[in-house]
């Protein structure tokens, strides 16, 4: 039986879910197939080590699971056997963390893209383990927005760093990852590309791939990808070996094979041609929300999009992100503060990041991105309020059960 407070408590976020939109530009919907794997026999299994040397015995079927799971991410990404493939890491954090203490010693120098700039915690920030263990320095953004290339060269040609990382969570441009990799093997540095948030575009196709241009390539699985949470590290060979190493038993015990079986069928469903046809409508509702957005006055970091995720200047409007923040949130529309250049604190930032993966999981396309840009337009501008409308809104396009048009 289940207790009656857990089941009130998750009965009433499953329905904030479909009562409110998610622009959270991380969040996803897995498919139904994906979430009943999470709850599969194999949540109950213990399976230290890695396919064919297992630390406990009964792993006949764990091996079988987590060598698919491989098999299809190779596939994705178009990869062959030069690539080892990791589904293991439990998350962003600890897949970064194990790359970059396969491929340097602690102290060593990394370099990363700063917070404010879009950087990760995990890209060497002075609060997060990566910027504590190894001499940490960062990069940012030029003052239009534009990930700024020729600082990264200067920084990378003075401190020669071990590891050069890129990628990040709120860049709304296309990341020149092969400018990045020259930047790196100029200077002999590993070239680590977090590609969480671009996973699912570099998968079908809509985003450059980093894998020609790196020596590792991490990703979690729930962002553009749409799986469960959890995460996967590629390694150029020969540093598959090490970056196991890193994983287990450097950083984790068991693997959570119920989350790799969710992370096989999310890869197997990113190999059909309907998610090719998903990750085009993601990045046609940004470039829609986009476009209808900067046609009521609003400012956007770089004026526009080519991905799946905006940055809206609130400064001319004399908003700050957390205000934004907290007046989208009464009417329906849920979307994170986020900073912008120029702004000094990550905490007080002046800007809003809207995404659009989990609102096309549900259905929505470029006609409920129309209204979207003009109910936020009435709620942060014209202080109406629009909560009853976003609610009819989402319960056309619910998000529990889970969508089947994508
Ligand atoms: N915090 C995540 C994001 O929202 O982009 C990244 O881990």
């Amino acid at each position: 039986m289940q207790a009656t407070q857990i089941k009130k408590i998750v009965t009433a976020e499953k329905q904030r879910q479909n009562e409110t939109l998610s622009l959270i530009a991380s969040e996803n919907i897995p498919s139904d197939e994906t979430l009943a794997l999470l709850s599969s026999a194999f949540e109950t299994k213990y399976a230290e080590g890695y396919p064919g040397k297992r630390y406990y015995p009964g792993n006949k079927w764990s091996d079988e699971i987590e060598l698919l799971a491989q098999r299809y991410a190779r596939q994705v990404f178009n990869l062959d056997a030069s690539w080892a493939v990791n589904v293991q890491p439990h998350s962003g954090s600890p897949a970064n963390l194990a790359s970059y203490l396969a491929l340097a010693k602690p102290g060593e120098t990394i370099i990363g893209m700063e917070l404010s700039a879009g950087g990760h915690l995990t890209h060497g920030q002075a609060v997060s383990f990566t910027g504590k263990i190894f001499k940490s320095v960062l990069y940012g953004l030029d003052q239009s927005g534009r990930l700024d290339y020729e600082a990264l060269e200067k920084l990378a040609k003075k401190h020669r760093p071990k590891i050069i990382i890129s990628g990040t969570t709120s860049y709304p441009r296309v990341i020149d990852f092969a400018r990045i990799g020259k930047i790196a093997r100029a200077v002999q540095s590993y070239h680590v590309a977090d590609i969480s948030h671009l996973a699912g575009l570099v998968a079908a196709g809509i985003h450059p791939t980093p894998f020609p241009h790196a020596d590792v390539v991490t990703t979690t699985t729930h962002k553009t990808l749409g799986g469960p949470r959890g995460a996967i590290i590629f390694a150029r060979e020969p540093l598959g070996l090490a970056v196991n190493k890193a994983v287990f038993p450097g950083l984790q015990g068991g693997p959570h094979l119920n989350t790799i079986a969710g992370i096989a069928q999310t890869l197997f469903e990113a190999t059909r041609p309907k998610f090719k046809i998903y990750a085009k409508q993601v990045i046609k509702n940004a470039s829609t929300l986009a476009a209808s957005l900067r046609a009521k006055g609003f400012k956007l970091i770089t004026d526009g999009t080519d991905n799946h995720l905006m940055l809206i200047n609130l400064n001319p409007r004399e908003l700050t992100g957390e205000a934004a923040e907290k007046i989208l949130e009464k009417n329906n529309i849920i979307a994170n503060r986020n900073s912008i250049p120029g702004d000094t604190s990550p905490l007080h930032p002046s800007g809003l990041r809207l995404g659009t993966p989990s609102a096309t999981r549900r259905g929505m396309r470029e006609k409920e991105m129309i209204l979207l840009a003009e109910l936020i337009e009435q709620c942060l501008i014209k202080n109406k309020n629009v909560a009853a409308k976003v609610k009819i809104l989402c319960q056309k396009f619910p998000a529990w059960p889970s969508p089947k048009k994508f």
